[in-house]
């Protein structure tokens, strides 16, 4: 399979590897791209997290009708480009590493709020994805992520959110919660690649990898 062949990369002290097994999956997905995820504090940019972003390999020829042929700096401009990569059919895993300790409860509000938000723009903001939030920050209620740990979500084309955590970059087998609801799903991808997306590094890394990918491909 062409697509095991990707290289990984490396980001600051977290290594992504070329492919990887989700927690609660039976398929190798490819590493899409990765980056850092910083704060602006009192004018310096401090890195946090390190997030690498996974795609199942049909990703590329599905994406190929529409974005290949584009250049890297198109694709990395384009929120309809990421808005296909968090809603496209195929399955996605997310990881993300910690740089800095952060509680559970310091980053479940912070990808809330910009959960909420996405919907709020979009107009789509429900009784069921509050409650779907409500669940999401019950899960990380008790967690604590000292460097090296990880966080891990398999985004699954059907619509559910499976949670796992891992104390350094190895992949549990299984995951620790299921979330059923799609538009949660999106959003935790969406927030982070999306239009508002708080990490621009993995954009860059994946729009970059995507181009050279999507070249690959046969009509
Ligand atoms: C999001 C929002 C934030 C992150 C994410 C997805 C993230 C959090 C970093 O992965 C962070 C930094 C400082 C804090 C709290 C969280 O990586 O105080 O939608």
């Amino acid at each position: 399979m062409a697509l095991t062949t990707v290289a990984g990369v490396q980001v600051e002290i977290a290594t992504f590897p070329p492919a990887a097994t989700p927690p609660g999956s039976d398929k190798t997905l490819f590493l899409g791209g990765a980056g850092a995820r910083g704060l602006e504090i009192q004018g310096k940019f401090v890195k946090f997290t390190t997030i690498g972003v996974y795609l199942e390999d049909n990703a590329v020829k599905w994406l190929a009708g529409k974005w290949k042929g584009k250049s890297v700096e198109e694709l990395t401009e384009s929120v309809e480009f990421f808005r296909d990569i968090v809603t496209g059919p195929f399955e996605k895993f997310t990881r993300v590493t910690m740089i800095l300790p952060l509680t559970g409860p310091q980053y479940s509000e912070k990808v809330s709020e910009n959960c909420v938000a996405i919907w709020k723009t979009l107009g789509i903001y429900t009784d069921a994805e509050e409650k779907a939030i409500e669940k999401f920050i019950e899960v990380f209620k008790d967690q604590n992520f000292p460097p090296g740990s990880s966080i891990l979500f398999t985004q699954s084309p059907t619509g559910s959110l499976k949670i796992s955590f891992s104390k350094d970059e190895s992949i549990p087998e299984k995951e620790n919660v299921v979330i059923e609801n799609k538009l949660l799903s999106e959003a935790v991808l969406e927030s982070i690649i999306g239009k508002l997306g708080v990490s621009p590094a993995a954009k860059q890394s994946i729009a970059s990898r995507l181009a050279e990918l999507l070249k690959e491909t046969k009509d």
